[in-house]
């Protein structure tokens, strides 16, 4: 077994991620430009990479988010793995190839600055932004609860002191509202949207907010299905799929549901590993094994999405 571990096998702090950010778009200057999508509460920068394989304009795309939650440090490491793996293996590996030579990808690898930091200076198990609100006591909304989908119903909190408050109104959180912006600026050209969470192993899509079923719930249900068998047959990990509110829960108010609504059809919620035993704290050897479950997750569902 190898003794050390590279730098997409480790956890990184907020500092050493816009340090690989800038130094990921300076040392690809063909294929890779940052873009700031917008700031956080405490005036963090939110950047995004965009990978782009061609000059062509008006390109396909399809975005990544991670880190919408602060304690699931596993997302953030997901976003710069797929990055590295696309700059390492674009001409390498026929699926990232065929995947960029087809569209553009936006990855955005902390949606949530202020609270990652936090995760690392003060309280590990963060999960909310760090907007105070009007008790002095309680901090943060959740801002997988933030977005204008069926908002603050049932599977969300109008309290600040609770882990899944809403906010004040949909999209009251800077955060949430600059992802929003973009995705609304972007939509014509944005095919396919996922956001990165940990933990328990599933490939969740619409609905979270209602038990309804989406228009296209079979084609949804066909891409997560054949995800989840090749994660099984690569890694012998199971990962459980479906409509996230009869898959994990009730959940309103979450980004890939939105997105939906907007318009964007193959919208996706990842949770990666593990099932429970290290929960938020997986640790860092098994970061390669849980990134590349994703990863194929990723490249098979963006196939199958340029397929139709
Ligand atoms: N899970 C997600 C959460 O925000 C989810 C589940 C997915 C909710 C899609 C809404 C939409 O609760 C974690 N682990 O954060
Ligand atoms: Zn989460």
């Amino acid at each position: 077994p190898r003794s050390t571990s590279t730098f997409y096998e480790r956890y990184h702090r907020l500092e050493d991620i816009y340090d690989w950010l800038n130094r990921t778009a300076h040392d690809n200057p063909r294929t890779v430009k940052t873009i700031l999508v917008g700031s956080s509460h405490e005036k963090r920068p939110l950047y995004a990479l965009k990978l782009s394989f061609s000059d062509r304009p008006n390109r396909k795309a399809m975005w990544i988010d991670c880190g919408i939650h602060a304690r699931e440090w596993i997302s953030p490491a997901f976003c710069l793995w797929f990055v590295h793996h696309s700059l390492s293996f674009y001409n390498y590996n026929k699926e990232i190839t065929d995947i960029l030579n087809n569209m553009d990808v936006y990855v955005l690898p902390v949606m949530n600055p202020d609270g990652y930091k936090y995760t690392w200076t003060t309280n590990r198990m963060w999960r909310k932004n760090r907007a105070p609100s009007h008790n002095p006591k309680c901090v943060g909304v959740d801002l997988n609860r933030n977005f204008d989908a069926n908002w603050c119903t049932e599977g969300a909190l109008p309290y600040p002191c609770s882990e899944i408050y809403c906010g004040a109104f949909p999209e009251s959180e800077p955060e949430s509202r600059a992802v929003a912006d973009f995705l609304r600026q972007h939509k014509d050209s944005i095919q396919l949207y996922i956001s990165i969470h940990s933990y328990s192993q599933m490939l969740l899509f619409p609905y979270s907010c209602t038990l309804e079923e989406a228009g296209n719930h079979n084609d949804l249900l066909e891409m997560v299905q054949e995800a989840a068998r090749k994660i099984r047959t690569f890694y012998r990990s199971t990962y459980k799929y479906g409509a996230g509110a009869k898959t994990i829960y009730l959940a309103p108010g979450g980004s890939d549901d939105w997105a939906y609504d907007l318009g964007i059809k193959y919208s996706f919620t990842f949770e990666l590993q593990d099932r429970g035993e290290y929960g938020f704290l997986l640790p860092p050897s098994r970061i390669g094994n849980a990134c590349n479950e994703a990863l194929t997750a990723v490249k098979t569902i963006a196939l199958k999405v340029m397929e139709k």
